[in-house]
């Protein structure tokens, strides 16, 4: 039974490892690029070619004579500020997207979103999987890469592990190339992998 412990280690480890990585991928998006929140850019076009996901943040970077205003589909379209439903004017203004959907915002200042300081994106889920357009429908599943090894099986064990009991039969594993001595050196060899896993995880945080 000490194999059973060793396994849900290094599996813990593993999904430990697999966890962390769809939240690191999290995206902060600097508005217009160097060009920043201003007049005279192509909002259009700076989104051209980029994916929004839930999670990540739209940066809003502007002079003092710029603000953002959240505003509604119909605010966007014309420039109409009574419906904006936030307004931000600190000059660095971080928005998460926090949901899946059409976003808008415009510069209030007069004149500014009727010359084009004004930005629509559209959010996708956070999961990283197939980058579909956003009027599709959303119903296919993450494709995840392969087929993982059922939940439970340790990876790569000997066909006949040794019966409890009896440490050092000499069963050398038959699917990993380089056969260790002894069936305590395999298991060594588990424990290696996950204190590493760990401290691997440990280092990159
Ligand atoms: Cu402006």
């Amino acid at each position: 039974m000490a194999m059973n412990g060793f396994s849900k280690m290094a599996a813990t480890a593993i999904l430990l490892v697999l966890a962390i990585v769809p939240a690191a991928m999290a995206v902060n998006h600097t508005v217009g690029g160097a060009e920043e929140w201003s007049s005279g850019v192509d909002y259009t076009d700076w989104v051209k070619g980029k994916t929004f996901r839930v999670g990540d943040i739209l940066e809003f970077k502007y002079g003092s004579s710029h603000a953002v205003d959240v505003t509604t589909k119909a605010g966007y379209d014309n420039c109409d500020t009574s419906e904006s439903t936030a307004n931000h004017f600190d000059g660095d203004t971080k928005i998460e997207l926090k949901t899946a959907g059409t976003k808008y915002y415009i510069c209030p200042t007069p004149g500014h979103c009727q010359n084009g300081m004004k930005l629509t994106v559209t959010v996708v889920a956070a999961s990283p999987a197939t980058p579909t357009p956003p009027s599709s429908t959303p119903g296919t599943p993450p494709s995840t890469p392969g087929s993982p090894p059922a939940a439970g099986t340790p990876p790569s064990t000997p066909d006949s592990p040794p019966p409890a009991g009896t440490p050092a039969t000499p069963t050398p594993p038959t699917s990993s190339p380089p056969p260790p001595s002894g069936a305590s050196k395999g298991v060594m060899s588990y424990v290696l992998v996950g204190v590493s896993m760990v401290l691997g995880y440990g280092l990159w945080m």
